[in-house]
């Protein structure tokens, strides 16, 4: 059986790479809800109609496992679906741990969605670690438009990183945590701009990780040495999207 993934709209193609590196012989169907993005600025009601769009048509579809690649609907919603279907829920949400883990006295950026950030799940997260490290929280929705317009390198990519840490000392930062699934698509955007030593830490490949840990306790990995298919659909009907999807798929960094 294939395990569905999605999220707002290209972003939570990050996750699905992670997955795919470490389980390459499982089915994916990849659903990006492009028709509605931003996910970042709804409400949590809206968001959770939409994600239970999703989820009920991946129940149709039979799958397995339901990763929400999405932080922002893993917040608003990933509770919720935990009580509307039996199969095992993944959600992702900012990479805080790991910073705090690795911080040397400096601060900790988050960025993510005005939705991530304000709700109560990244509230009980960061509370665990206010003592340990100084955390600012930045809103980025410009960069999410970027990727969903697959200006992933460049100069107006460049530009909107410059922006956003414009008022930040970078020598300050430990680590920047992408809370967002859109952003790991801009590490070399980061790098270029705030350094090569800059420390960019994302949750694809826990997530990724903790969906094998799940499927393997059940015994569903799949039992095959060929590789596995992904399916990738869009709610809009740009066909670009698609195209892009799967080139963001396949782009090595
Ligand atoms: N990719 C989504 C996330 O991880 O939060 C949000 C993108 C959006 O809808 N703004």
């Amino acid at each position: 059986l294939p395990i569905g993934v999605f999220d707002s709209g290209l972003g939570g193609i990050s996750v699905l790479k992670e997955m795919k590196k470490l389980m390459p012989h499982e089915d994916f169907i990849y659903y990006g809800d492009s028709k509605n993005i931003p996910y970042g600025k709804k409400t949590k009601e809206r968001l959770k109609e939409l994600c239970f769009q999703i989820g009920d048509y991946f129940i149709e579809r039979g799958v397995k496992a339901i990763v929400i690649a999405c932080n922002t609907a893993t917040s608003a919603a990933v509770n919720e679906f935990r009580e509307r279907y039996s199969i095992p829920i993944i959600g992702i949400e900012p990479a805080l741990k790991p910073a705090v883990e690795r911080c040397n006295g400096g601060k900790i950026v988050v960025l993510a969605t005005e939705v991530t950030l304000r709700e109560e799940k990244f509230y009980r997260l960061m509370n665990k670690y206010t003592d340990q490290a100084e955390i600012i929280k930045m809103p980025a929705p410009k960069l999410v438009t970027l990727v969903e317009q697959g200006s992933i390198g460049g100069k107006e990519a460049e530009d909107a990183v410059g922006e956003l840490f414009k008022n930040i000392n970078i020598n300050e930062v430990d680590s920047i945590v992408l809370g967002c699934t859109h952003y790991p698509f801009l590490n070399n955007t980061f790098k270029k701009v705030l350094g090569e030593n800059i420390t960019l830490i994302d949750g694809g490949l826990g997530t990724a990780q903790h969906l094998q840990d799940i499927l393997a306790e059940r015994g569903w990995l799949k039992n095959s040495n060929e590789n596995g298919s992904i399916e990738i659909i869009n709610s809009s009907n740009d066909q670009r999207l698609i195209e892009l999807s799967y080139k963001l798929l396949n782009i090595n960094e």
